[in-house]
C-alpha cells in the first residue's frame, strides 16, 4: 500500500516536474536565476543605476551577502560606455557603463567565467539593431511573427498599451543586456509617413522606453518625404525649400525626443528615391541631412547598397559608386556596407569597400534575420559568418587591415563608428521564431561590442545562459561534467558547424544567389522570366553552361577582383591560388577542372552537397541525444524544425544536383546517395510552401 502510495506520488511529482518544464524562450538567455543576497553600494541614484541595482539582486549567484560597489568615475583605461569590473564591483565613465558592467558580472557568475578583473571597452560606439518593420506591423523578410512596434490600421494603430511598453521594455532589457545601444525601428524601404506628426508621437513613445536601458531610437527616412508629406515640387536635396523642411522636421523630432540618434537612409537603390532622381550624388543627399542633424548631435547611416540594371556585374557597383566619393561626406555621416558585395548570401567575399574608404566612417550592416538562411526554419549559428567578415584582412594599409579594424576607428580616425544588424525579432513568444535564432541576436550584440571574440566563446555563453543542468528530465540524476559534456559539448560542435553545413547543402564552392524567388527559401537555379530583370534571376549569378559554371569576375572577365587590394587581387585573379570557398564567385571554370582534392569540379560539388545534407542529419542526431537535458517543449520545437531543415536540405542537393548535371553531363558519384526527389517536380514546386505552381 506504501509502495503504491509512494509511486502515484514519484510519478505526480515526476509529471509535475516535467510539465513546469514546459518553456517557450520567451526570457531568452536571461532566464530566471535563483539569486541570492548582494548588499549593492552606490553613491548616486538614478534610474538606470537603479535598473543595475535591480539586476544585481535579481541575478546575484555570488557570495551571500556579499558587496558590491557601483562607481562612476572616469578613467582613462576606459573608453565611451565601456568599464572596469572585479568581483567586489564596477566603475565606469557612464551610467550605461555600469549597467553593461553588471550584466558581464552576471554572466560571468552565470557561466562560471569568474572574474579576474577585466577592462572591457566597446568595439564599437553605436551598436545598432535595424528593424525592418513596416507601419502596418508587417516584417520584411521577418520570421518571427509581426512587427514588435507597429500594428495594422484594423488593430488601433497608434495606440501605445501598457503590453505594448511592458514588451519594449523587456526587448531593451534583452539588448541592454548584449551592450547594443541604438534601434532603427522601421524599415529602410521606408514609408514617408513615419514623420508625420500622429506617427512621431508613437516613437516618442517607444524611445522613452528604449531610452531606460540606454538605447537610442533612429529613423529610417524616405528622402522623397518633402515631396511626400510636405507637398514639395520635389525633394531636391539643393533646393533651399527641401532643406528648410527638413529643418523644421528635424527640429520637431528633437523635441519630442532630445536624445534622437538619427537617420538611417536607403537611397536610389532598389527603386527607393535619392538625390541621383536630381541629378545629385549620395554625398549631397547625406550631407544635407548630415548638417541639419548636426547641432542636435545625430548622424546619418546612408547604405551603400546600390546596384542598377545595367551594369554588367552587381558586385562592382557599390564600389565603384561610392569611392569616388570618399572625402566628401561630413564627418556625422557613416556608409553603411553590408559584408559581401552583393546581398547577405550565404557565403560571400567580404565587401572591396570597406577600408577602401580612407576618408569616410564606414559601418558593417549585417543581417541577423535569416533571409538567405532557411528563415527561421533553418538552424543556422551565424556568429561564425560574421566572425569571418569581421577578421577578413582588407590589407588596405598593410598586413592586419581587418575589417574589424578598418571599421572600428583603429585604422581610420572615424568622428564615430557603429555597426548594424538587422533584426529578426517579432511577436512570436520566442522573439525570433526558432529558438537557435536568439542566439544570433545574441551574437550580434556581443561581436558589437567585442569585434575580437571567438563564436565559440560566444556559443558556450549563449548554451550556458539559455539551458542548464537544472532544466534535465531529472536534474538530480546529472551533475555539471555530465551536462558539459553530453550537452554543451555536442550542442556548441552543432552551432559552430552549422553554417557551413547551409553553405554546403545551398551554395558551396562560392555559389551565390540561386535562390527561388521573392522568399528566398529553396533553390531555384533554373529560374529566368523573359520579362524579368537579369541581375534577379539565378543564372545571371551561376552562369552554367555546357562549358562549365560560375561569375568570371577576373581581368578577362567583368574584372571585379581587382577591386581588392593586394595581394588578394593576385590571390583571386587565378583558380590555383584563389580559396576554394570563393572559387565560382569568381572564376567560371569547366566541369572537369581539378581542385585540391584532387577531384573534378563536378564531383566536388555533388560531395559537398551530400556533405551539407548529412551534417543536418547528425544535427537531428545531437539534437535527439541530448533530449533528456532539455524541457519538453523547447525540445519539440527544435526537432521538428530540424525534420523540415532536413527535407529542405535535400530538396536542395536534388535542385542543384540534376538541374546542372543537365550542363556537366557527368554521373553523380555511385558512393554518394542517389536524389530523391524529380527535378521536374521540384521545379514546379514553391520549396517553401512545398505547393504546386
Ligand atoms: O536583401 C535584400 C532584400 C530586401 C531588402 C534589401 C535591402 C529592405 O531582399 O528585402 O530590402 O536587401 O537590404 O535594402
Amino acid at each position: 500500500m506504501w509502495l503504491i502510495k509512494g509511486c502515484i506520488i514519484f510519478f505526480a511529482l515526476h509529471a509535475f516536474a516535467i510539465s513546469v518544464k514546459a518553456e517557450n524562450g520567451h526570457d531568452l538567455w536571461l532566464r530566471k536565476q535563483t539569486a541570492h543576497m548582494v548588499n549593492v553600494v552606490c553613491k548616486k541614484q538614478s534610474p538606470m543605476l537603479n535598473i543595475a541595482r535591480q539586476e544585481l539582486r535579481r541575478g546575484w549567484l555570488g557570495r551571500a551577502g556579499a558587496s558590491f560597489t557601483l562607481t562612476i568615475k572616469p578613467d582613462k583605461s576606459i573608453k565611451g560606455d565601456g568599464y572596469k569590473l572585479d568581483s567586489s564591483g564596477v566603475q565606469a565613465g557612464t551610467e550605461a557603463g555600469i549597467l553593461y558592467g553588471v550584466y558581464d558580472l552576471l554572466r560571468r557568475q552565470q557561466t562560471g567565467d569568474l572574474t579576474q578583473p577585466v577592462i572591457s571597452n566597446p568595439s564599437y560606439e553605436r551598436r545598432i539593431l535595424n528593424h525592418w518593420d513596416n507601419l502596418n506591423g508587417t516584417i520584411e523578410r521577418g520570421y518571427a511573427g509581426r512587427s514588435i512596434f507597429w500594428r495594422n490600421e484594423n488593430d488601433s494603430l497608434l495606440t501605445v498599451t501598457e503590453n505594448d511598453k511592458d514588451l519594449w521594455l523587456e526587448y531593451a532589457r534583452a539588448n541592454a543586456s548584449v551592450g547594443i545601444n541604438g534601434s532603427v525601428i522601421n524599415n529602410v524601404n521606408a514609408s514617408a509617413k513615419i514623420l508625420t506628426a500622429e506617427y512621431l508621437k508613437k516613437v516618442k513613445a517607444i524611445a522613452n522606453v528604449l531610452r531606460q536601458y540606454g538605447i537610442k531610437t533612429y529613423l529610417s527616412v524616405n528622402f522623397s518625404s518633402p515631396a511626400l508629406l510636405g507637398k514639395l515640387k520635389n525633394s531636391d536635396p539643393l533646393a533651399p525649400e527641401v532643406i528648410q523642411w527638413w529643418k523644421d522636421k528635424v527640429k520637431e523630432v528633437y523635441q519630442l525626443i532630445p536624445d534622437f540618434g538619427g537617420f538611417l537612409v536607403k537611397a536610389n537603390s532598389e527603386g527607393q528615391p535619392g538625390p541621383q532622381d536630381f541629378g545629385r550624388t549620395h554625398a549631397d543627399g547625406a550631407n544635407m541631412m548630415a548638417d541639419i542633424l548636426k547641432p542636435y548631435g545625430g548622424i546619418v547611416m546612408w547604405r551603400a547598397f546600390v546596384y542598377s540594371s545595367n551594369d554588367k556585374d552587381r558586385a562592382k557597383q557599390a564600389y565603384t559608386e561610392f569611392t569616388t566619393l570618399d572625402g566628401q561626406f561630413r564627418d556625422n555621416v557613416i556608409i553603411q556596407v553590408k559584408n559581401g558585395p552583393i546581398d547577405f548570401q550565404p557565403r560571400e567575399p567580404f565587401s572591396p569597400l570597406f577600408g577602401a574608404m580612407k576618408k569616410t566612417s564606414v559601418m558593417p550592416e549585417f543581417q541577423i534575420t535569416q533571409e538567405y538562411l532557411g528563415e527561421s526554419i533553418h538552424l543556422v549559428f551565424l556568429s561564425t559568418m560574421w566572425e569571418e567578415c569581421l577578421k577578413s584582412d582588407t590589407y588596405q594599409q598593410g598586413a592586419g587591415s581587418t575589417i574589424g579594424r578598418c571599421t572600428d576607428g583603429s585604422i581610420y580616425p572615424q568622428k564615430y563608428t557603429a555597426i548594424a544588424g538587422v533584426a529578426n525579432i517579432g511577436l512570436d513568444s520566442n522573439w525570433c521564431g526558432h529558438l537557435f535564432a536568439q542566439a544570433n541576436w545574441y551574437a550580434f550584440g556581443r561581436l558589437a561590442w567585442n569585434n575580437q571574440l571567438s563564436s565559440e566563446a560566444i556559443a558556450e555563453e549563449w548554451i550556458k545562459l539559455s539551458f542548464s543542468a537544472g532544466d534535465a528530465v531529472q536534474p538530480t540524476t546529472i551533475d555539471n561534467n555530465d551536462w558539459q559534456d553530453r550537452f554543451l559539448v555536442p550542442v556548441k560542435q552543432m552551432m559552430l558547424q552549422s553554417r557551413e553545413a547551409a553553405v554546403r547543402y545551398m551554395m558551396p564552392l562560392g555559389l551565390h544567389h540561386i535562390f527561388y524567388p521573392n522568399h528566398h527559401y529553396g533553390p531555384a537555379p533554373w529560374w529566368a522570366p523573359k520579362d524579368v530583370r537579369a541581375d534577379w534571376t539565378p543564372p545571371y549569378y551561376h552562369q552554367a553552361d555546357t562549358n562549365g559554371i560560375g561569375f568570371d569576375r577576373t581581368a578577362t572577365g567583368s574584372n571585379a577582383i581587382a577591386q581588392y587590394h593586394e595581394p588578394l587581387a593576385s590571390q583571386f585573379e587565378k583558380p590555383s591560388t584563389c580559396p576554394e570557398i570563393y572559387l565560382l564567385w569568381f572564376h567560371h571554370l569547366p566541369w572537369t577542372y581539378n581542385v585540391k582534392s584532387g577531384r573534378t569540379l563536378w564531383d566536388e560539388l555533388c560531395y559537398d552537397y551530400e556533405k551539407g545534407v548529412d551534417e543536418v542529419r547528425g544535427f537531428q542526431k545531437t539534437w535527439d541525444m541530448v533530449q533528456p537535458y532539455v524541457d519538453a517543449q523547447r525540445f519539440s520545437e527544435v526537432q521538428s524544425k530540424l525534420r523540415r531543415q532536413c527535407r529542405d536540405a535535400q530538396i536542395w542537393k536534388d535542385a542543384c544536383l540534376l538541374y546542372f548535371q543537365q550542363f556537366s553531363q557527368m554521373p553523380i558519384p555511385f558512393d554518394i546517395e542517389r536524389p530523391v526527389n524529380d527535378l521536374d517536380y521540384l521545379m514546379k514546386m514553391n520549396p517553401l510552401t512545398y505547393k504546386a505552381l
